[in-house]
């Protein structure tokens, strides 16, 4: 059985969060590049992608995270002006953000089988309802995708979002060849001792286990999903499974090339 590498690919990697569904094509390609060599060199690939300005923006306008809310204190946005309907715009740009990935893939030659959350998962955090191995059946005939989404929930909450930093320790529980887990980030070299405004040569954390501080960049004002610290607590979910989990910056397609081929590599390392 070949090893199985589990990535996420973050949304302000793969967009520019600050401006409303605009992919970084450039970073889409050379991710794309990278995960074509892992597969020539032996490895089955299941690719999580997050939303970036596909998903956070509106969904945080609409505080979608909260599921259904009894209040009237929303703003109209000129194509939207309910919580029902920014449900169905989220799902439909976390699509469009997809096909750019899907597109890239394929032009890899990469076969690609994408596996939108809304059609198979149901309520959030990584306790989600949904059946991994059956969705992702055709993981070693094909690279899989799916990505952070806005699911249905049980109750009056109706829906939610459940973030690819969920989606990727049910799978690494679930599928059983899995390896690692390689988190590509934005604009960072992997879990940071303080903010990226403040830092000095020696601030990257090369092995970090959750007893060990940090002060994260968490963007609330743009995420309606955890940041750094949850991806950090979920990497020690999985670590604690025995899988290797490390958290790289995806500029650097070397970088992602080595983390998924177990090399040495700058970045954070997480351990239980
Ligand atoms: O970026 C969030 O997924 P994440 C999904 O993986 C939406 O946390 C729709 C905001």
């Amino acid at each position: 059985m070949r090893d199985c590498v589990v990535i996420k690919w973050g949304g302000s990697l793969i967009t520019d969060k600050e401006k409303m569904c605009i992919p970084d094509m450039d970073t889409i390609s050379s991710l794309s590049v990278v995960m074509k060599q892992c597969v020539d060199e032996g490895l089955d690939i299941i690719l999580v992608h997050g939303a970036g300005s596909f998903g956070h923006l509106r969904a945080k306008h609409w505080r979608l995270n909260e599921g259904l809310l009894d209040t009237e204190d929303f703003t109209n946005q000129s194509d939207c002006s309910s919580q029902k309907e920014a449900v169905s715009i989220v799902r439909n740009e976390m699509l469009t953000l997809n096909k750019f990935i899907y597109d890239s893939l394929e032009f890899n030659g990469l076969k690609t089988s994408v596996k939108p959350p809304h059609n198979w998962a149901r309520n959030t955090g990584s306790g989600f309802d949904g059946d991994i191995s059956k969705v992702f059946f055709d993981y070693q005939d094909s690279l899989c995708v799916t990505f952070g989404d806005v699911v249905d929930c049980d109750g009056v909450k109706s829906f939610g979002i459940l973030s690819g930093d969920d989606l990727v320790v049910r799978i690494c529980k679930e599928i059983p060849n899995v390896k690692r887990l390689v988190f590509a980030i934005g604009g960072v070299d992997g879990i940071l001792r303080r903010p990226p405004e403040d830092l000095k040569d020696d601030d990257l954390i090369e092995l970090w286990s959750p007893n060990m501080k940090f002060e994260g960049l968490h963007n609330t004002e743009i995420d309606v999903t955890g940041g750094i610290g949850l991806k950090a607590a979920r990497g020690a979910e999985v670590a604690k499974m025995g899988i290797e989990v490390l958290i790289v910056n995806g500029s650097y397609p070397q970088r992602v090339f080595d983390a998924c081929n177990g090399k040495e590599v700058l970045g954070t390392k997480i351990v239980a």
